[in-house]
């Protein structure tokens, strides 16, 4: 905001050329022909290289497959070859002395299409009345079954069941993705400057796509503009502009524009998910059974096929169930693929155990507060282990559902008193867990530097959370000095390997590595201050940056001239650390959401929401609210306003922020009391648990809960995300008739 943060966008790249790409217009089609002869006469265009002329010499990405799933989808290719698949998938890609002249040029290649027919949906996809990849026999590209004994189990239950759709979202970050691409022939080595949310699964990716080694690339991510997890796989576009770097001997410089990102970028979501939960007359819990049914696009990323995975895994939500059954189906669909969005399985598992037990509640006459207090897990029965094979580390559920449920009940009240009258109220609460830290370990490394300053460096770089601070703060509180003296080194893959910045595992694991770091590099600087004073190290306390020998405080030195006698001994107070843990962490939570619903619009706003977080121990709150007030916006935008709405043609119609819909601040004039609780994880000595995630989870269970009961509708007919003002005009109609 002060404008001193330095994007790729703004990096000095004077000696670049600029790319632009062709875009598929149609969703699936053959290319007959590519015609660029006029686009090359026009003025500052360098060249124009095929997509066919890309897929020959490059590969496609690889699919991670997680817990032994089942993955036939083919790996998305970083252009179209003989046919598209997807409108934005790229054809071809167009290179001039400025972005202006590439793109002037990109409107004048003609591409000839025989179309195809198109499946835009799931129901299409599983209808299998026609193949996006033959070869595969089916439109299913993933399959993976979890849990057992379900049937066995719940003979003597009662029975819920719901479907719920978790419509496909765009991230919208607010920095579209961008490159810097170079070749150096001498090294035969490239470096890629990129909008991304770490260095390191770019630089992977990349090598793989080139089939180069991995010590060919250079990846540097400078400040980013947001990413919201849809920066964690490179785009094609970077491999492509990396490819030509090569192929032209120039630097390339790649600048998305706003529409291109939201058609051409990964989605999120985008699912179907049937749950049913097994329930004894006493309320208890016994089993839940799940069908995930996920769109994954016409190919997949690498993440792609995680994510519905992990809703699955996670759908018994903060409950005991004795046994629970998961099955997940991707189809394949003539769309842009899908991959992680801020939550990444965890906002569609939440939604789906949070509605389904409202809707028990309903069915079978129980509170809502009521049966989740019979069926939480407790903290003494931590470590927990779920039927899916979660571990829940720590933490007390039933407080913060206490908490939730007595401050959403005053908020209502005070809302209820202020709202004009006619409009009408509801309130609802949510639980949720956050799973976070996956991807087990991560590197830091802590220096202290005798000119005065806190070297550090971390694999886990900051995307907008505000790692500078928050990393400072945990390194300044172990060496006793100010947080202003430490300089964080971040994003740049030659500094050291690393995993990177997703499922808010930063503070989990990049904190723990840099804490461990400084409480070594402490220990050295103890050491070296012992052989100084010629003491024994017990003799030496270390205070506040400072050390003396016990009895005689005259006798004293500073960590930094200690860093001076170190460097000049050969052994500089440097320590670098991995950080590990066995299973990821899992933060938790409570929500409570109040709307206000206009019954002559159908227009649904939030009016106030409090919120129970617990990260474990706390590093910065003010950037940990930072975090949950942005979740908690975005959850409510997945609830009320945002989907990714493509036609049977397979165009998205929601390709402009005119048509999608993100919430800024005239969606946001809602209260907001926030209070976070603090049990620290047992797995690490600074006990940080992740909180970048909670709202995208807690919030659409709570405020679509929140508008049934405001528009007084049993919880089957409260319409799909997102509530528009339509769907829940027309459900108050419905509702009208029937009264
Ligand atoms: N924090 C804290 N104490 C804790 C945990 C976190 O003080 N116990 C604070 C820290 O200041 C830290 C921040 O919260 O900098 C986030 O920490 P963490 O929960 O560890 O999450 P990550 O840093 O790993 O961030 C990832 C997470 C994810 S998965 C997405 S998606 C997301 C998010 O963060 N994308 C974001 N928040 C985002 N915020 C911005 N501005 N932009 C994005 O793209």
């Amino acid at each position: 905001m002060r404008g001193e943060g330095t994007y790729v966008a703004n990096m000095e790249s004077h000696d670049a050329i600029c790319m632009a790409v062709v875009r598929a217009t149609i969703a699936h089609g053959r290319i007959l022909g590519i015609d660029s002869s006029f686009a090359r006469t026009m003025p500052g265009v360098i060249d124009v290289v095929t997509g066919s002329e890309i897929v020959a010499n490059t590969g496609r990405f690889v699919p991670v497959v997680q817990l032994g799933a089942s993955v036939t989808a083919p790996g998305l290719p970083i252009a179209a070859d003989e046919s598209v698949q997807y409108v934005g998938q790229v054809v071809a890609a167009v290179f001039a002395t400025s972005q202006r002249a590439a793109i002037d040029a990109v409107n004048e290649v003609i591409v000839d299409y025989d179309s195809l027919p198109v499946i835009s949906d799931i129901q299409t996809a599983r209808s299998g009345e026609y193949l996006i990849h033959p070869e595969l026999g089916s439109n299913i590209g993933l399959r993976w079954h979890g849990g057992a004994n379900y049937e066995a189990t719940t003979r003597s239950a009662r029975k819920v069941r719901r479907t719920f759709k978790m419509p496909r979202l765009i991230a919208s970050p607010m920095e579209p993705r961008a490159c810097v691409a170079s070749y150096d022939e001498e090294g035969e080595s490239f470096e890629l400057i990129c909008s991304a949310q770490d260095p390191h699964r770019p630089k992977a990716q990349l090598a793989e796509l080139l089939g180069v080694s991995e010590e060919k690339v250079r990846v540097i991510v400078p400040d980013v503009g947001g990413a919201f997890g849809a920066k964690g796989s490179i785009a094609t576009e970077y491999a492509i502009a990396a490819y030509c770097a090569r192929r032209l001997g120039q630097r390339i410089r790649w600048i998305e524009e706003r529409g291109e990102n939201m058609t051409g970028g990964y989605q999120g979501r985008g699912m179907e998910i049937t749950v049913e939960i097994a329930v004894m007359d006493d309320g208890r819990f016994v089993g839940l059974k799940s069908l995930v049914e996920a769109d994954l696009g016409a190919y997949v990323y690498p993440l792609t096929t995680g994510v519905p995975i992990s809703a699955a895994v996670l759908m018994t939500g903060n409950y005991v169930f004795q046994s629970a059954e998961a099955d997940v189906i991707g189809y394949h669909t003539n769309a842009v693929p899908t991959g992680p969005y801020r939550g990444a399985g965890r906002p569609e598992a939440g939604f789906c155990i949070e509605r389904i037990v409202d809707a028990a509640a309903a069915d079978l006459g129980f509170d809502p507060v009521e049966l989740r207090r019979i069926n939480l897990v407790h903290s003494s029965e931590m470590p927990y282990t779920t039927p899916l094979g979660v571990v829940f580390d720590s933490g007390n559920y039933s407080q913060v559902l206490e908490m939730t449920s007595a401050s959403l009940n005053a908020t209502y009240t005070k809302v209820r008193s202020h709202l004009s009258p006619g409009m009408l109220v509801g309130k609802g609460l949510s639980l949720y867990i956050e799973r976070a830290a996956p991807g087990f370990w991560e590197r830091g490394s802590v220096e202290i530097d005798p000119d005065g300053l806190v070297s550090a460096s971390s694999g886990s770089s900051s995307h907008g959370q505000g790692h500078a601070i928050s990393f400072a703060q945990i390194i300044a509180d172990q060496l006793g000095v100010s947080p202003e003296l430490v300089q964080l080194r971040e994003g740049d893959s030659a500094d050291g390997d690393g995993v990177g910045t997703f499922g808010s595992r930063s503070m989990t694991l990049g904190g723990e590595a840099l804490n461990l770091a400084s409480i070594e590099v402490r220990r050295m600087a103890v050491d070296r201050a012992s052989k100084y004073f010629e003491v024994e190290p017990e003799e030496i306390v270390y205070e506040l940056g400072r050390m003396y020998v016990t009895g005689s405080p005259s006798r004293d030195i500073d960590i930094f001239s200690v860093a001076a006698v170190a460097r000049d001994a050969g052994e500089p107070l440097v320590s670098e650390i991995r950080s590990r843990i066995e299973v990821p962490v899992i933060s938790f939570g409570g929500y409570g959401v109040v709307v206000s619903v206009d019954p002559d619009t159908g227009e649904a706003r939030v009016q106030a929401v409090v919120a129970v977080d617990d990260a474990g121990t706390l590093i910065n709150p003010m950037l940990a609210e930072g975090q949950v007030l942005g979740a908690a916006m975005q959850g409510i935008g997945q609830a009320l306003y945002e989907e990714a709405i493509y036609d049977e043609d397979g165009q998205l119609l929601t390709g402009s922020f005119l048509d999608y819909l993100i919430p800024s601040s005239s969606e946001a004039g809602y209260s907001f009391e926030g209070t976070f609780l603090e049990t620290p994880t047992p797995y690490t000595s600074l006990g940080a648990k992740g909180i970048g995630e909670a709202g995208t989870i807690a919030l659409p269970p709570a405020v679509v809960a929140a508008v049934g009961d405001a528009i007084g509708v049993v919880d089957s007919l409260v319409p799909d995300m997102p509530l528009t003002p339509e769907k829940v005009w027309r459900a108050l109609a419905i509702r009208k008739s029937h009264s």
